[in-house]
């Protein structure tokens, strides 16, 4: 059973086993999150994000982190918001999914999200949380592996969301 903690920052500065990268289908770069990760990488990143011929919305690629204080990057296309009725749920909680089971299959045992898809993509921030928060304490019940995930909200506004979001899921659990 592992930590969960939301927490304000710059993912960039995480010095965890894996931080996760809210990228396009190309893996070639972009602005947010993805741009900062690739500055902060050095061009090293955007040469292995070559090899990787793209990734699938929903699905995950890792990379070594280069100059990042992590050790990994984990690579994760979100969903582009187009009102809701088409799959953006089930693609958001499948990005968080299969992060966190690469990086149970890689053995990581610290690993930092983004809010995947809240940004450029515009999936509205109150439902993202629901999404990510309970994704990541159902898998952190039962893994064996990963120890802790932190939640890394650039924004104040994200902050308060996504804590939000952390005491409905523990509220609903209890009943
Ligand atoms: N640390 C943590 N969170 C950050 C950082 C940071 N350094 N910078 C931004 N965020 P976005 P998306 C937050 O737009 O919506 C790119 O061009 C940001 O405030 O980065 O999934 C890709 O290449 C927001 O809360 O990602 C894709 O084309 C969250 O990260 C597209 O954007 C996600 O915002 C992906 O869009």
């Amino acid at each position: 059973m592992g930590k969960f903690k939301i927490e304000k920052g710059d993912i960039t500065l995480y010095e965890v086993d894996a931080i996760v990268n809210a990228a396009n289908t190309t893996l070639l770069g972009g602005g947010g999150v993805d741009g900062a990760i690739h500055r902060a990488a050095g061009p090293q990143l955007l040469e292995e994000c070559k090899t990787l011929n793209g990734c699938d919305t929903g699905k995950a690629k890792m990379t070594k982190g280069y100059l990042l204080p992590a050790k990994y990057v984990i690579h994760t296309p979100g969903p582009i918001w187009h009102g809701g009725d088409n799959y953006e749920d089930v693609l958001l909680k499948s990005c968080y999914q299969h992060c966190l089971k690469l990086g149970e299959s890689s053995g990581l045992k610290t690993m930092a999200f983004p809010s995947i898809s809240t940004g450029v993509y515009g999936y509205p921030v109150e439902q993202a949380a629901g999404i990510a928060v309970s994704t990541i304490c159902e898998f952190l019940k039962w893994t064996e592996v990963v120890e802790e995930v932190i939640m890394v909200c650039h924004d104040e506004h994200t902050l308060q969301t996504y804590q939000r979001a952390l005491n409905e899921y523990l509220e609903e659990s209890r009943m």
